[in-house]
């Protein structure tokens, strides 16, 4: 006789998650996602969430380090990176420019840039991690290192809809190849159209719960979800929930297509 099961299985640990990869759109809460480990950080780990093996063109994670922890030596690897601090404090430096970044700090490093990553605080420090190679524009200088936080962004409403963004690393600066946008939603409103583009994002839910469309179907996204949208994928967001959404949303842009 087997012995009776003395405590109840909580519902939906066992074979129930709401991860969700397909050809062209994933859905990654954070539950049952693992860190990965690489050589040049120590004490540090990176919780992968797109990448190009996935069928996207960037790579975006969230990186977290432990007190002290960070790369282990100035490194360079070509590509160009963003951070965006969502908890605790990471000093980053780019090239002879550095900064020290608390909650909703963020930094732009340049491909070729020699960059360093730090945690000096004493509690953990989780960040998104966006990793990409540069594609320059004919005629335009590269983009050197830029930091900034969001309480410095201006908060634009393009209509009364109660929708907001915060352009973190400017809008339609052909220097840059991608855009750092916060989209924002009062309570109650939605995305004004299904929107069908050739650009890709890496969504991250900052605050709050709505449901996002993919293609055909409909997924809800909690704080700390994230969502990987590959070129021409059928997107709208509903805010659901008592107040408002906002998200962390990568987006290529600013370059032909051949
Ligand atoms: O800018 C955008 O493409 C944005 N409106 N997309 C989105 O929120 N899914
Ligand atoms: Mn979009």
């Amino acid at each position: 006789m087997p012995a009776p099961i003395s405590a109840p299985v909580p519902p939906g640990v066992i074979g129930h998650n709401r991860s969700l990869v397909t050809r062209n759109y994933a859905v990654l809460p954070p539950d049952g996602m693992f860190p990965s480990f690489v050589p040049w950080l120590h004490q540090a780990s990176v919780f992968y969430q797109a990448t190009p093996k996935m069928g996207a063109g960037f790579a975006q994670g969230r990186l977290e380090a432990a007190p002290g922890g960070g790369t282990t030596a100035p490194r360079m690897d070509g590509l160009e990176h963003f951070l965006y601090v969502l908890e605790g404090t990471l000093d980053v430096a780019a090239d002879d420019a550095s900064a020290s970044l608390d909650a909703g700090g963020f930094a732009y490093v340049p491909a070729g840039a020699s960059y360093s990553l730090r945690n000096p605080g004493a509690a953990l420090a989780k960040a998104v991690w966006i990793s990409r190679p540069y594609v320059p524009a004919a005629g335009i200088d590269a983009p050197l290192p830029r930091f900034g936080t969001r309480e410095d962004t201006p908060v634009t409403r393009v209509d009364d809809s109660g929708r907001w963004r915060q352009y973190l690393l400017g809008n339609l600066d052909m220097a840059m190849d991608f855009e750092m946008n916060i989209m924002g939603f009062d309570r109650g409103t939605h995305f004004h159209c299904v929107e069908t583009h050739v650009m890709e994002h890496g969504l991250l839910m900052l605050e709050g719960q709505g449901l996002q469309l993919l293609d055909r179907d409909w997924h809800e996204l909690w704080t700390g979800d994230f969502a990987w949208m590959g070129p021409f994928v059928p997107q709208q967001f509903y805010c659901t929930g008592w107040g408002g959404a906002a998200y962390l949303l990568y987006k290529d842009v600013n370059r032909e297509v051949t």
